[in-house]
């Protein structure tokens, strides 16, 4: 990826990020942490990889994604408003009555979702039964798939590890968003993960780890790397900030006492927030 293709893709990353706060800050409270933390993910992947067609979302071979950690739902939504799949004036209807953008993925209720999720553990699952359906097919699908790291401490999501890796599911990349953080407390002080690149490859999974998750052209060059694995799934270690380009967001995520979980968000910090994504490239 050249410098100016990092550069349109940061900026998609910064709108991202502010359609993704003006939508939970009209609502005052939602998932911030978690959804900031994987947009850079997203963007690459939607904008760079997944052969699909907005107008179609439910097209025959097309590639799938499945959110497993659930919960960031308003991030996939602002991603896919993005690519067309629906207005981006229907954002502002997140997490409300009757809503087509439930605060976690609805399969049933939003164009584009492929999976339904947020019981952690579960979408994993499912991406792997999506995969093997897709080779017995040969419909050439790829699946994708995020996971959290505190969604990592189910005992689910190794049961799908072990039994991707015995399919052989080459065409199955899945991305750990490792942000440190679980609901209420660090990963380290709940249930530590590590050496977690050891326990997928143990796990036989191809294993590519990412120093930054937020860097574009990294996340970009990791996928194309995993494309080209043979006989074996893919794990993409994304080493992420919960609550990346907002600062109180970041901040309430960095003491004891305060989370940026699903979080207030009061009409000062809807404004702030917004107005620190005005800065440069979704870096903030
Ligand atoms: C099976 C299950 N147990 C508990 C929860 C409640 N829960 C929702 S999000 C969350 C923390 C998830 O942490 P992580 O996967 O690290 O998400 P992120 O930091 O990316 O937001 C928990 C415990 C749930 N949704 N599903
Ligand atoms: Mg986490």
């Amino acid at each position: 990826m050249d410098s100016n293709e990092a550069r349109e893709l940061n900026e998609i990353c910064r709108e991202v990020r502010t359609l993704t706060m003006d939508a939970i800050g009209r609502v005052g409270v939602g998932h911030v942490g978690g959804s900031l933390s994987i947009v850079d993910a997203l963007v690459v992947l939607y904008h760079r990889h997944m052969r699909v067609d907005p107008q179609n979302p439910r097209k025959e071979g097309r590639d799938r994604f499945v959110l497993s950690k659930g919960h960031a739902g308003p991030a996939l939504y602002a991603v896919l408003a993005g690519k067309g799949y629906f207005d981006k004036s229907l954002l502002a209807t997140l997490n409300q009555p009757e809503t087509r953008l439930p605060s976690h993925c609805d399969m049933n209720l939003t164009p584009g979702v492929d999976m339904t999720a947020g019981s952690l553990g579960q979408g994993i699952s499912c991406a792997v039964g999506i995969a093997l359906g897709a080779r017995i097919r040969k419909d050439g699908a790829r699946v994708y798939c995020v996971i959290g790291d505190g969604e990592s401490q189910e005992g689910q999501v190794w049961e799908a590890a072990m039994y991707a890796a015995h399919m052989k599911l080459d065409r199955l990349i899945v991305f750990t968003d490792y942000n440190g953080q679980q609901l209420d407390a660090p990963i380290e002080e709940i249930n530590s993960l590590e050496p977690l690149v050891d326990k997928w490859r143990a796990f036989g999974w191809n294993v590519i780890d990412v120093p930054d998750g937020h860097d574009v052209a990294a996340i970009d060059a990791a996928i194309v790397r995993a494309k080209t694995c043979r006989e074996k799934p893919s794990m993409i270690l994304l080493h992420t900030i919960k609550g990346k380009g907002v600062s109180f967001a970041v901040a309430a995520g960095a003491t004891p006492t305060t989370s940026n979980h699903n979080m207030a968000v009061s009409k000062e910090q809807w404004r702030q927030a917004l107005e620190e994504l005005k800065g440069e490239g979704g870096h903030g």
